[in-house]
């Protein structure tokens, strides 16, 4: 995060701005009709879903916030990029998920397929990004356990790795060399299997926004914000932790647990603190973002400055 290389960007922010502008005038021709598919929409539709287990006695963050102040490089560097070019490029598309690796029953599955035998759940939870940010969200979605089950993980399924979509068509941020594209994250299966780990489909009570992850993303409370990957393609099972995005682009700066630590400081900023949106004063950065109750024992015999 906050990587920009000079030039290289700048120049193709602008070239976006003219393709946008174009785009624009373009797709109020065609966009209207297309909606109704449902991998991935320009437009939020209701979502029916069950509260869930844990919720949170903190207020949550506006809508209005979780939708226009992004992070997803997909779109461009700045946090208003993706709600301003996702109605623009992002399509409703037939979106799959190939799910394979270290297990018995591997596939590629329509969103409908790997979603539907679930029941959605709302689950409220604080999310920390590691540049000392935090938002409270409304998801919806269903526990990844449920879902990776399923496929029947063998032995040797010690880590899970996650990859994003490319298509520049619709990410033009996939135009630049911002990221290494796609986006790769990955967890520990255990972390993966974890009852806290939500596979989202949507938030406030309705289908996610391209801009935060249409029409699937990750969600892993107690870890830094860019473990929650979005717009997921691939998930594979694997007998080595993934090469996730961030570590390649700054090994020194985002290790793979990227657990919430008040205590281990981002080499460029300290994590001691953090801004909840919308509030004023600074707040204390909570060990595992608060969960450290439900999952520090993930992590005993650990030392978690090392493996940050
Ligand atoms: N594919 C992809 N996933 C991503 C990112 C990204 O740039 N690309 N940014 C991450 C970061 S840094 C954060 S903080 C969260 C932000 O999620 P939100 O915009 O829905 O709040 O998404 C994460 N997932
Ligand atoms: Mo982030």
């Amino acid at each position: 995060m906050l990587i920009r290389h000079g030039s290289d960007i700048r120049e193709s922010e602008v070239t976006d701005k003219a393709l946008w502008l174009d785009r624009r005038r373009f797709l109020a021709w065609g966009a209207a009709g297309a909606l109704a598919l449902g991998g991935g929409r320009a437009e939020a539709a209701p979502l029916t879903a069950a509260k869930g287990p844990f919720t949170l006695d903190e207020a949550l963050t506006p809508r209005k916030d979780v939708t226009t102040y992004n992070n997803f490089y997909e779109f461009g560097p700045d946090k208003g990029d993706p709600a301003q070019l996702a109605p623009s490029y992002f399509k409703p598309k037939p979106w799959t998920v190939a799910v394979s690796g270290e297990c018995a029953k591997p596939g590629t599955l329509g969103l409908e397929d790997l979603i539907k035998p679930h029941r959605l759940e709302e689950r409220t939870y604080r999310m920390r990004c590691v540049e000392a940010w935090s938002m409270v969200i409304p998801w919806v979605g269903v526990p990844l356990a449920e879902v990776l089950k399923r496929f029947e993980p063998s032995s040797k399924a010690k880590f899970v790795e996650f990859t994003t979509l490319v298509d520049a068509e619709i990410f033009p941020g996939q135009r630049t060399r911002l990221l290494d594209w796609p986006y790769v994250e990955g967890l520990r299966i255990d972390e993966a299997m974890h009852p806290l780990t939500l596979l989202a489909v949507g938030l406030y009570g309705e289908t996610l926004l391209p801009q935060n992850g249409a029409p699937l993303r990750l969600v892993v409370p107690w870890k830094y914000g860019f473990k929650g990957i979005k717009s997921i393609v691939s998930i594979r099972f694997t007998e080595t932790p993934a090469r996730t995005s961030w570590m390649k682009s700054a090994p020194r700066e985002y290790g793979f647990y990227a657990n919430v630590n008040p205590k281990v400081d981002h080499p460029r900023w300290s994590q001691a603190k953090e801004r909840r949106i919308g509030e004023f004063l600074k707040r204390d950065t909570l060990p595992f973002n608060g969960y450290g109750e439900q999952v520090a024992s993930l992590y005993s015999g650990m030392d978690l400055a090392v493996n940050f």
